[in-house]
């Protein structure tokens, strides 16, 4: 596909293996054991988090897709420089359900700019190479597969144009508080004054109301955090039973945290197959691995995090019960 830059698969894909190898070997030896939520999305938990996102107690995903097509031409105005050409870069892409209103109202006003998802999954960049100029007439895109700062980089490389970053779905959210300003720093030095960032972020809203979207009545939530044990099932030949795990999510009111962990039921050992051999790992019963932190943020917090990475919030948009928070932030 001449529209995409990517690393070689074989080298690629290998490396990725052995990674997801180690990760979670480390994790389960630690001293409280704990996996990266980050490892939640192969195919199988793609497939649960798209079930997740239409499920009735999981409000994110609406609030943002409220705000993105209540404001389609307010943010439009938001990310424009009249006349200018400029690079819309977007960070874990998905299906660009969200950012295709935003897109389509670009295209149609006849816009100078070029599309630039950036999404670790190859079978996502192919897919809106191939799928956006159908639904998108007229759109250029060039899909950038790897990690986002690597990414950002091949970005810098192939244009000089000004740059738009999108970080969308409080995918920061899922990054400890500090790591999530470490993240904003870097990201800030990637981009260049007059360049910016439009960050959508989960805020702190009633208690309850938190904590259902991370516990569904279905058991969605609880079966994409137990589709980790399963993953490693499958790639790593591991003999978890889900059913001696259970799922547990907490919030906390006061730091905005909202973890999820899930929970030993026995005294069990399991064992992974690795390439120096076979391990195995010993849970107590009432052991819990953290899995997932999903931080939620006030405005006024939003704003500070912005700040301490140097960028000047330009303007912020909110859904109709002031829930999410889309926030452009100037290089
Ligand atoms: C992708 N991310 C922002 C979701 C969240 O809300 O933290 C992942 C998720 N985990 C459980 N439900 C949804």
């Amino acid at each position: 596909n001449d529209n995409e830059i990517t690393i070689p698969k074989a080298l690629d894909e290998a490396s990725a293996d052995d990674l997801f190898c180690k990760n979670m070997l480390e994790g389960l030896r630690s001293n409280p054991k704990h996996l990266q939520s980050k490892y939640f999305y192969d195919a199988a938990g793609d497939s649960i988090f798209r079930e997740i996102m239409n499920c009735e107690e999981y409000y994110p995903f609406n609030c943002e897709l409220e705000i993105f097509s209540e404001n389609t031409a307010a943010l439009a105005r938001a990310i424009m420089v009249p006349g200018g050409a400029f690079d819309l870069i977007e960070l874990g892409a998905g299906d660009c359900t969200k950012s295709s209103y935003l897109l389509s109202h670009l295209v149609q006003t006849g816009a100078d700019f070029t599309y630039m998802p950036i999404d670790i999954s190859a079978n996502i960049i192919d897919y809106l190479n191939l799928q956006l100029p159908v639904t998108i007439p007229g759109i250029r895109i060039t899909g950038l597969n790897g990690e986002y700062f690597d990414m950002l980089e091949k970005a810098a490389e192939v244009s000089e144009n000004r740059k738009v970053v999108l970080f969308l779905g409080s995918n920061l959210g899922n990054m400890e508080p500090a790591n999530a300003e470490q993240f904003c720093r870097e990201l800030r030095g990637h981009l260049k004054p007059g360049d910016l960032a439009l960050i959508g972020i989960d805020l702190k809203k009633c208690p309850y109301t938190v904590l259902a979207a991370y516990n569904d009545k279905e058991g969605i939530t609880r079966r994409f955090n137990l589709n980790l044990l399963e993953r490693m099932n499958r790639e790593l030949e591991a003999d978890f039973e889900v059913a001696k795990f259970d799922h547990f999510p907490v919030y906390d009111p006061e730091t905005g945290a909202c973890k999820s962990y899930l929970i030993s039921m026995a005294d069990q050992v399991i064992t992974l197959n690795t390439k120096e051999g076979k391990q195995a790992i010993s849970f107590a019963k009432g052991e819990a691995v953290f899995m997932e932190i999903s931080q939620k943020y006030t405005a006024q917090q939003v704003n500070q995090l912005g700040k301490q990475a140097s960028f000047e919030t330009a303007e912020s948009f909110f859904d109709s019960r002031g829930w999410f928070m889309d926030t452009v932030w100037l290089a």
